[in-house]
């Protein structure tokens, strides 16, 4: 048995246990001897209302600064770009890093999906591509060099060739 499969069959064996651990704690908990105090459930339930409300407005204060919407960039470096089968046309398609750039995207025909990968062909970011719309995306590449497009949604038969390239300079 290899490394990986023991880690494996660990995990499934403390995912059982917590699972069989959690069905002991709702059966001892629900099974109610004698008469059920009404006014103590009552009051444990506004209890965990409270946790609950604290919980969310916890999550929403710790997430909302990260929002990538509505991101807007003064004095932004402009680039449009515009999907067409089967072809990106990016202007300019030289950009300078560690200066914002505010991509401006639409489609002259179908859906696209504009994905930017850098030299290492990791994915950094995609953009939903529709005709009619225009998308705006705000970013900043640290890294001068070629950095790659493809587009992510089928659009028709030659959509695999649906690629091209840009620069980023000091
Ligand atoms: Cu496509």
């Amino acid at each position: 048995m290899g490394s990986t499969a023991v880690a494996i069959t660990a995990f499934y064996c403390t995912a059982v246990a917590a699972g069989l651990v959690a069905v002991a704690a709702v059966w001892w908990s629900t099974r109610a001897p004698g008469r059920i105090d009404v006014a103590r459930v009552v009051e444990r339930e506004k209890g965990w209302f409270a946790i609950v409300v604290a919980l969310l407005l916890g999550l929403l204060l710790g997430t909302v600064f990260f929002i990538p919407y509505g991101r807007t960039s003064t004095g932004a470096q402009i680039v449009k770009v515009t999907g067409q089968q089967f072809a990106w046309i990016i202007q300019p398609a030289t950009i300078t890093a560690n200066k914002p750039v505010e991509f401006r995207l639409t489609s002259k025909d179908v859906n696209h999906a504009f994905a930017v990968y850098d030299d290492r062909d990791v994915l950094l970011f995609q953009v939903q591509v529709m005709p009619g719309k225009e998308q705006r995306y705000v970013t900043t590449f640290r890294r001068p060099g070629v950095y790659h497009v493809l587009c992510l949604e089928y659009c028709g038969l030659d959509h695999h060739a649906m690629a091209a390239d840009f620069r980023v300079t000091r």
